[in-house]
């Protein structure tokens, strides 16, 4: 059957991914979209804004919004971050709830359960990271556990990292979606600029080259993103902000070479991603305790 088909309705809606930090729902959505639309780190707290993915199958077509990690924020930023998973959580038609099933934490489960009841929306619940279990025993007192909750429509154990069962978890999101018309044009994968993703990527270098707060602290901002007249040649200036000295030392590292490498991993991606050839500057600069500055918390992009 096809799109095509007169006596198959179509199918579509809005998905919103939440879930604790970590939990894999960025792996999970680029997956399920075949491209990488939002970037993806072994640290918690990578994704800060709603991303937007495009998923065409036949006869459907889901829009997901990727969310940062929803937890117990402390201090400003985060709780600027954390409400823009939620207000994307109120926004959806259907929520797909992403569970690290190989590290479970009761904690964060409560907080996520809570946070989506009330909102009396249909949860489908995605227990990630199924590859890390051997045994699938204790898979079954989890798939009940969700299965209780209030708005679940089906609970599916996944594995984002090597596709298991991905497309069976596609099946029970568009199942329980409504009929709807195609909200994006069939290439479409994302809403994002290749200059939005080109400073996300940067952002991601920085997550998994660099530790302790140094991520945390970081920020880039895309100041050029020129296009040669052949569309062969991108040349792309774009500055890392950062809130101290200290950590401005380990971006640059001993004689550039830290800065080198995130410049260089950053480059080949945007270059996957543009099919042309990049040329990228990056700049380094230290604005004091920008996260805790409401003003440069939105210059950021945030
Ligand atoms: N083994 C395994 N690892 C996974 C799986 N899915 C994601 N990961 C890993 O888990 C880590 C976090 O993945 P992300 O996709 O960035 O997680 P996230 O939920 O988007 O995290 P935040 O944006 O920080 O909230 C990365 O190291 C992924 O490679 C999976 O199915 N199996
Ligand atoms: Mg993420």
């Amino acid at each position: 059957m096809t799109a095509q088909d007169p006596n198959r309705v179509f199918k579509s809606g809005f998905v919103t991914i939440a879930g604790a930090p970590n939990a894999g729902k960025s792996t999970l959505l680029n997956r399920i979209v075949g491209q990488k639309v939002s970037i993806i780190s072994s640290k918690p707290q990578t994704t800060r804004t709603r991303i937007l993915g495009v998923c065409h199958r036949p006869g459907a077509q889901v829009v997901f919004y990727d969310t940062p990690g929803i937890f117990a924020a402390g201090d400003r930023f985060n709780a600027k971050i954390v409400g823009t998973a939620l207000s994307a959580v109120a926004e959806a038609d259907l929520l797909l709830a992403v569970v690290d099933a190989a590290r479970p934490d009761p904690a964060a489960e409560e907080l996520l359960a809570e946070k989506i009841a009330g909102r009396r929306l249909p949860v489908v619940i995605a227990l990630n990271k199924v590859d890390l279990i051997a045994e699938k025993g204790a898979l079954l007192a989890m798939i009940e556990r969700w299965s209780d909750r209030r708005g679940c429509q089906a609970v599916v154990p996944v594995s984002a990292l090597d596709g298991t069962q991905v497309e069976e978890l596609v099946a029970a999101l568009i199942a329980a979606l409504p009929e709807g018309p195609p909200y994006f044009p069939e290439e479409a994968l994302t809403d994002a600029t290749e200059r939005f993703i080109a400073a996300e990527l940067i952002r991601e270098k920085i997550f998994r080259l660099t530790g302790e707060e140094v991520p945390y602290a970081s920020a880039v901002t895309v100041e050029a993103f020129k296009v040669s007249a052949d569309g062969r040649k991108v040349s792309i200036a774009a500055t890392i902000h950062l809130e101290r000295d200290s950590q401005k030392g380990i971006v640059i590292g001993k004689g550039g070479a830290m800065l080198k490498r995130i410049g260089s991993e950053a480059r080949r991606e945007i270059e996957q991603m543009t099919g042309a050839s990049v040329f990228l500057k990056l700049f380094v600069r230290v604005q004091k305790n920008w996260r805790k500055d409401a003003k440069a918390i939105e210059r950021f992009g945030y």
